[in-house]
């Protein structure tokens, strides 16, 4: 047997601005590669999280969206693993896993955590982002708490553990020794596949497919196409080509892996277009995102949140009914009425997949989802962009509709919450975080609007833990459950980018086929306005609106 190289103690120094975000740390890749950037932000999240004793006997979960430097980043964190002491290491082959099979793998295997390497939707390349994150044994995104821990860490320390080893080849299946560790290279895709084949009923969506059903999946050239094929045109046999952008690129083709209407202008072109497919949805970087596009209609992520919750039942997986539901704060509260109707509680939680964690775990929730562009459930911890798909396709399959009439007759059961998201994206950071304070101060001393029911800065106590997270963003909420919502995003990595969030609720069915922007028309002057956004971004119209 080979000996096992010493543990290599590197000294080194605190690097400012550690602190992970929305959801985890995300910055230039250029950053990422300069001196022991990696190294330390690893060394810190591994101080942060170890247990008293160590992490002899423990599984890590390793993979990444493929992005430019996941590799060069997996051999790094491989030595550091077993430099810090883990028995054994799980990674996805080439190092790829998408963020909800990440969170499955972590589940499947009761591992300790995992590392997830993704800027998610963020461009790739060399001049572009990358980003990592932990998540713990249930497979979700690491709290608030273990984030704060990481950070004051990564501001502390002063060595970071390595093994001088070669490179470890993660292109197959297989185990190795690694150090005094055991590296198991595992197929990416083969878990998640059979996980999907348990929660929906393949057989009836593969003879929906043979009868001609037509889909449209743009996988952006990001993680999801190997999981794409594998399930839509490999197990459900839809026809060649239902899977667009399916090869995963370093630099996503040079675009953003943003399943929005934007950056995936081309598929929701298709869908307005004569003869477009049944479906068209598109996923993102790390394939947590959704896009859901009916013939003819974009459905909002906080609409499609709330139509999935009310034929949720459809599925083999939640036919018992479902306990409850959560959606983020700017997320619009279209599936409140949902929850209202089938009985069950609905939670308000702040951004971030992380704050749905507990409330999964104790049970009070089975679906929860975000406006921007999350759905999942309770059978991995991270929001599921392909599952968000096929219970589209259950639904779609089992009602024998199209989506325009399952959101038009949704519209006309529950009412309609006209919704939308300006974002300002990459604009100066002090005058962002001025627009914010002064913007809270004018809330403090009371704002004078007609029919106002009230507004405030967001605070959220987690019901399961009692931990509770202040300045979540401003609301302004008037008498009828009209709302703007500002915040800052924790995801961006140059300048701030300022999210207004507007929403106002429709009863009168003859009212529902409103072009959005106009049926909000009233709200989004209200909310420039009131934050003086022309005047302090210098923006004369958002850079991107959902
Ligand atoms: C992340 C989080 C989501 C959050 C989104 C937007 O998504 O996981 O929970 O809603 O960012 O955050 P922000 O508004 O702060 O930019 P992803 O897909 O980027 O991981």
């Amino acid at each position: 047997m080979s000996k096992i190289p010493a543990v290599q103690r590197i000294p080194t120094q605190p690097i400012a601005g550690m602190k992970p975000g929305t959801s985890g740390l995300r910055k230039r890749v250029t950053e990422f590669q300069s001196g022991n950037y990696l190294a330390n932000f690893v060394q810190s999240v591994f101080n942060a999280v170890r247990p008293d004793g160590g992490f002899t006997g423990l599984t890590l979960v390793l993979g990444g969206d493929g992005r430019y430097f996941n590799d060069a980043a997996i051999q790094l964190v491989l030595k550091m693993a077993a430099a810090n002491g883990f028995a054994r290491v799980l990674v996805g082959a080439n190092g790829i896993l998408s963020t909800p099979a990440a969170s499955n793998v972590i589940r499947k295997n009761k591992a300790f955590g995992g590392l997830i390497l993704s800027a998610s939707h963020n461009a790739g390349g060399p001049e572009g982002d990358f980003g990592i994150k932990f998540n713990a044994g249930n497979g979700g995104p690491a709290p608030e708490k273990l984030t704060d821990a990481m950070y004051a860490e990564s501001q502390r320390i002063n060595e970071f553990l390595t093994l001088d080893l070669p490179e470890l080849d993660v292109s197959r299946p297989g185990a190795h020794r690694y150090g005094g560790m055991t590296v198991e290279v595992i197929d990416s895709v083969a878990d998640y596949v059979q996980l999907m084949k348990q929660l929906f009923d393949f057989p009836a969506l593969k003879a929906m497919f043979a009868g001609g059903f037509r889909l449209a999946f743009d996988a952006m050239h990001a993680v999801t196409g190997p999981y794409a094929h594998a399930i839509f045109e490999g197990e459900l046999g839809a026809a060649p080509g239902t899977v667009h952008n399916g090869t995963p690129l370093k630099d996503f083709g040079g675009h953003h892996p943003d399943p929005n209407l934007v950056h995936a202008k081309a598929l929701y072109d298709q869908m307005m277009a004569p003869g477009a497919p049944d479906l068209g949805a598109a996923s993102d970087g790390d394939g947590d995102r959704n896009l859901i596009i009916g013939r003819d209609l974009f459905i909002s992520p906080s609409d499609s949140l709330a139509m999935l919750a009310a034929n949720a039942h459809l599925a083999p997986a939640y036919a018992g009914g479902i306990a409850g539901v959560a959606r983020s704060m700017p997320t619009s509260g279209a599936v409140d009425r949902v929850a209202e109707r089938l009985g069950v509680p609905c939670f308000e939680t702040p951004t971030g997949w992380k704050f749905f964690g507990n409330l999964l775990d104790a049970g009070k929730i089975t679906l929860c989802g975000e406006e921007s562009a999350g759905t999942g459930s309770n059978h991995v911890r991270e929001k599921d962009g392909i599952w968000a798909v096929l219970l589209w396709l259950t639904i779609l399959c089992q009602r024998k509709q199209s989506a325009m009439q399952i959101a038009q007759e949704h519209w006309a059961s529950y009412g309609r919450n006209y919704y939308t998201r300006h974002d300002y994206e990459e604009i100066d950071s002090t005058a962002a975080k001025k627009l914010m304070a002064d913007l809270s101060a004018k809330i403090d001393a009371g704002l004078q609007l007609p029919k106002l029911k009230f507004a405030d800065d967001f605070s959220y106590t987690d019901p399961v833990d009692g931990s509770v997270s202040k300045n979540q963003g401003l609301r302004v909420v008037f008498e009828d459950g009209s709302r703007i919502v500002y915040r800052l995003s924790g995801t961006g990595t140059t300048g701030s980018t300022l999210r207004v969030y507007i929403e106002r609720y429709e009863a009168d069915t003859s009212q529902h086929g409103l072009d959005t922007q106009a049926a909000l028309a009233d709200l989004i002057a209200l909310a420039g306005k009131l934050a003086e956004i022309r005047e302090r971004t210098d923006r004369e119209r958002p850079d991107v609106i959902t």
